[in-house]
């Protein structure tokens, strides 16, 4: 009889492993960028312990709105049409605020189709995790330029593209998000500390990550390529992020490190670089972004933190309970009132 013992369990804080975190295997080709991103939800949302049957995942159409299937599959899922998932978001985590939501979406579907809906979702600063899976290109209908193109980068045929971009994170700053990062699905440290902020965050994260199409955007002459990222993504800062449930009272040397106090008591702590970067001030991030375009630099990094803004359900003082669980005499008038009005309308 073998005396080997079985190695505990790894579990997170509310007893969980990894594997309950996990989604489907993924169909998207090897080497594409939006992989790399789900690896680093399924660690963060691991890590932080975060309950995956409290979780909503929303997406559109395209490679990258495919990913949630990849991640939490214990979690609630909805696939919308092409650039209406933050309606369907905004419906559902009004119809129970106590979910945590996720939506993945792609440059397509966000810069193009879907850039009404993406401005509204802001403006309404509706609580949820925005993640942009931005390859520059239409991944799922064989490699368009989209709209976050940038002027003068080619295809693979060698065709240019002659349109100027749209920056998500600079329309996204002008509209009022509350919480507003840039990542390289390559950086894996940076985006680990960008989405667990993003968790703690009270309002909408808009997260912005270049995510490389090795099938039609990988070449020389893309700006959205693993090689070119290497070469231009210049982070505004090293980040790290003490999640509440552990002891915050690590020395931190005076002057070179801010610290965010987030929402939910985690901490955010911000270690300048080369330059000094206040992500705090919405103007001086518009600024920072319009120079490193100018310079053809991709800054990565915390853009924007606002942790003061009321967020959509606070400004609709929604009641406590899911309003999706509160029975019909609390959520309709009875019939006597509707007879009240109906006569005086009269
Ligand atoms: C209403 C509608 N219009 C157009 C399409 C075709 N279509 C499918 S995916 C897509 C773009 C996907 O690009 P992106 O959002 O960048 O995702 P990626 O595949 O690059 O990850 C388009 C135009 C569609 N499915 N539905
Ligand atoms: S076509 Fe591009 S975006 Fe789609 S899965 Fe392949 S590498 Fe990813
Ligand atoms: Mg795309």
């Amino acid at each position: 009889m073998s005396t080997a013992t079985v190695p505990p369990r790894k579990v997170n804080r509310i007893g969980l492993e990894v594997l309950s975190y996990k989604g489907a295997r993924t169909t998207l080709c090897a080497g594409c960028g939006h992989n790399a991103i789900s690896e680093r939800i399924v660690e963060c949302f691991y890590e932080l312990g975060v309950d995956p049957f409290n979780v909503a995942k929303f997406s559109g159409i395209g490679c990258s709105s495919k990913s949630p299937a990849y991640f939490l599959g214990l979690s609630h899922g909805f696939n919308g049409v092409h650039g209406r998932m933050p309606a369907i978001a905004t419906g559902a985590l009004l119809a129970n605020h106590t979910l945590m939501g996720i939506g993945v979406t792609g440059d397509g579907d966000t810069a193009s189709i879907g850039i009404g809906q993406f401005m509204h979702l802001i403006r309404r600063n509706l609580p949820m995790i925005y993640v942009i899976e931005n390859n520059g290109v239409y991944g799922l209908t064989k490699g368009q330029f989209s709209a976050t193109a940038d002027l003068g980068s080619t295809l693979k045929t060698g065709t240019s593209n002659d349109l100027p971009p749209f920056d998500c994170c600079a329309l996204a700053l002008k509209w009022g998000a509350t919480f507003v990062a840039r990542s390289f699905s390559g950086d894996k440290r940076q985006l680990q500390a960008i989405i667990k902020t993003a968790i703690a965050h009270k309002g909408l994260s808009v997260i912005d990550v270049i995510s490389p199409c090795v099938t039609f955007n990988d070449h020389v002459g893309s700006t959205k390529s693993y090689s070119y990222m290497k070469d231009h993504e210049t982070a505004l800062h090293e980040l790290d992020f003490v999640p509440h449930f552990e002891d915050i009272s690590v020395e931190i040397p005076e002057g070179q490190v801010m610290d965010v106090a987030m929402h939910d008591g985690s901490h955010l702590r911000i270690r300048k670089l080369a330059r000094d970067f206040d992500p705090t001030d919405r103007l001086a991030s518009l600024a920072a972004l319009e120079e490193a375009e100018k310079k053809g630099e991709v800054l990565t990094g915390v853009l924007y933190v606002n942790t003061q803004k009321p967020t959509f359900m606070e400004l609709l003082n929604v009641v406590d309970k899911p309003l999706g669980t509160l029975p019909e005499s609390a959520t309709r008038p009875p019939r006597s009132v509707l007879d009240q009005v109906m006569e005086e309308l009269r």
